[in-house]
């Protein structure tokens, strides 16, 4: 599909009308500030998908889907690809799945061209991948950036989606992608006076371009979730003085910090064939591969999640060995703390013991200590000097379960016991994950029903890929599926190659609408709930984002799907073996 394009330029002289080629995009790119602010788009034609939010997902979507011979657009709020890598900025965010795995795996090309400076990613590095799998792949072409989408209906008569952006602008395409990502709605909780601050207010999920510079400042930060605790000791370097404030103590274990080691990234890219297949076959989209080329085997190396011993065939000088020896992130892989309530408390109290041998304070160490949760119910977190900060003399935590905020000043937050004064107040209070994307876009399906009604007491889907009254529109990671408990990239791939064949399938057969049956999306609503059930993640004592325990009024649903990458891939393939069985097709 070409598309012509119209702008007025904001550092050269325009208008100028061009027919949007290659060779172009750096020009475009500089003419507009990086943006493409301005544009006003007239598509040749219309596209055969509409695909909202240019993260992993909607680019890759825009590249299968193209490979297929479909037309696409795609809509991006941000002013550049990457989407959570695009928005979480601030200093300290990176990745908790290792380098090599949390990547493409859909071009040999890339894949081998692409070096990792370190084992765990930082946010840039990231970012600049996003950019270069854009940059390589042509897809700048296809999105319209710095435009959000409004709203999307279905339109009965034509059987089409129509889409709004804030611009004004209404396109329409027989499919809808929504790429919308699981972590992309920033939660800033409700707190009162929050408006009368007048020092600096950020939040880590929406963190400015340009440089933030905290030099001598007096920073505050809520919440101690993983960006927090990635956040904190970076703020401590930065600031002049830091004040955490602290609802909840979390598990955090240390992140492995090394550089990318060149034999072991050459020996990665020499299997990354069966890296790939590993992963298909792992529970959470993850090889764990051991290069075993000039590399010293480790006799005390760590065993992946919940596949090291038995905590509780263990005696406590054994079990502190244990975690001697390899490290606090040995803690996850001990096999029976995710369903034994027991041995999980044996862990907790190991995790306990270990964190007050490094802060220095035992009355701050007890503050920071987890108590009323176990290891397991919320998504493991992991940093870099979270703990050995509150040793620092400019770091200050204050326990608002002890001494809750009262209120947001004009200077800073007063808590029932003292007020602190603050330049900048940074929010590090999560998302409206999973589900927050989605409602936001207010979606409405056949006869006008909109997805906030069908999903007022919880997320109702068919494997998270597609919702009854909802034809032709497709969620990549819904809720229902793996998502957020699998390698982003390896479940984004799987459901954007499973959604393209689904396409191709319905061209090919002259279908014109899909949509899950009633029945269908029944029998996967409770096998989602029967696999969580009885796993830590559910545990009345857990409040997660997984269950929406963050946001208030939210209905508290467990949303990911626990039962496995493996288990999940083989169910969506059976339906696309069957010829969508579970679906109706029209
Ligand atoms: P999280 O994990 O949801 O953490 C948010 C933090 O903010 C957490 O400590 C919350 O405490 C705290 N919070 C939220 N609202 C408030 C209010 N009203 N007052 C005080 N403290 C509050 O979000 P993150 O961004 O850290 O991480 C999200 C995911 O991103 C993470 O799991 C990775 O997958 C990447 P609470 O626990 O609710 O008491």
């Amino acid at each position: 599909m070409s598309i012509i394009w119209t702008w007025s330029l904001k550092r050269c002289p325009g208008p100028i009308f061009v027919e949007y080629h290659f060779k172009f995009r750096q020009l475009l790119r500089y003419c507009t500030g990086g943006r493409y602010a301005g544009l006003t788009k007239k598509m040749a034609e219309k596209p055969d998908v509409l695909i909202v939010g240019a993260g992993f997902a909607g680019m890759y979507a825009i590249h299968r889907f193209r490979s297929l011979g479909l037309s696409v657009h795609a809509f991006e709020a941000g002013t550049d690809v990457g989407g959570t890598w695009y928005w979480n900025r601030y200093p300290g965010a990176r990745c908790d799945v290792p380098s090599l795995e949390y990547s493409f795996g859909f071009s040999e090309e890339l894949e081998q061209e692409w070096i990792w400076p370190e084992v765990f990613s930082a946010q840039p590095d990231i970012l600049e991948y996003a950019n270069h799998v854009a940059e390589r792949f042509d897809l700048r072409r296809d999105i319209t950036f710095n435009t959000v989408v409004t709203e999307i209906s279905w339109q009965e008569d034509n059987h089409q989606w129509r889409l709004t952006t804030d611009q004004g602008d209404t396109f329409e395409a027989p499919f809808c992608v929504m790429a919308t990502g699981c972590l992309s709605v920033p939660n800033k909780p409700d707190l009162p006076g929050a408006d009368t601050f007048k020092g600096r207010v950020l939040h880590t999920g929406l963190w400015p371009k340009e440089e933030v510079d905290l030099t001598g400042l007096r920073v505050g930060i809520i919440g101690t979730g993983s960006s927090g605790v990635q956040a904190v000791p970076e703020l401590a370097r930065l600031a002049g003085h830091l004040t955490v404030f602290q609802r909840t103590p979390v598990y955090t274990v240390p992140a492995n910090r090394k550089r990318m080691n060149e034999t072991v990234q050459n020996e990665f890219k020499d299997n990354y064939r069966q890296v790939r297949e590993l992963q298909q076959n792992n529970l959470r989209g993850i090889s764990n591969f051991r290069p075993m080329r000039n590399v010293e085997v480790n006799r005390n190396s760590v065993a992946p999640r919940g596949e090291g011993p038995m905590i509780k065939e263990m005696t406590p000088e054994e079990q502190h060995r244990y975690i001697k020896e390899r490290g606090l992130e040995s803690i996850y892989s001990f096999g029976d703390i995710y369903f034994d309530l027991e041995a999980n408390e044996i862990a907790n109290e190991l995790f306990r013991d270990t964190i007050r041998t490094i802060v220095r304070s035992p009355t701050v160490a007890e503050k920071l200590l987890p108590k009323d949760y176990g290891l397991g119910c919320k998504r493991p977190v992991l940093d870099r000097d979270f703990y050995e900060t509150f040793n620092r003399d400019d770091v200050e935590l204050v326990d608002l379960r002890a001494t809750p905020i009262e209120t947001i000043t004009e200077q800073g937050i007063q808590t029932t016991e003292r007020h602190y004064e603050l330049d900048v107040l940074i929010y590090a209070t999560g998302f409206d994950a999973m589900t927050g994307a989605l409602l936001k876009s207010n979606i409405s399906g056949r006869d006008g029903f909109k997805l906030a009604e069908k999903w007022q007491y919880g997320p109702v889907t068919y494997l998270g890929l597609q919702m009854r009254g909802f034809p032709n529109l497709f969620t990549v990671t819904g809720p229902g599926s793996p998502s957020v408990l699998c390698n982003m990239l390896v479940a984004i791939e799987q459901h954007v190659n499973w959604i393209g064949d689904c396409i191709d399938y319905l061209r090919k057969t002259g279908t014109r609408v899909i949509e899950p049956l009633e029945a269908s999306e029944e029998r996967w609503i409770v096998h989602v709930n029967e696999v969580a059930e009885g796993t830590m993640y559910t545990v009345p004592s857990c409040n997660s984002w997984y269950l929406g325990a963050n946001i208030e009024g939210k209905p508290r649903i467990f949303m990911p799907y626990v039962g496995g990458f493996p288990r999940y891939r083989f169910q969506c393939e059976q339906e696309a073996a069957s010829g969508y069985e579970g679906f109706a097709l029209g």
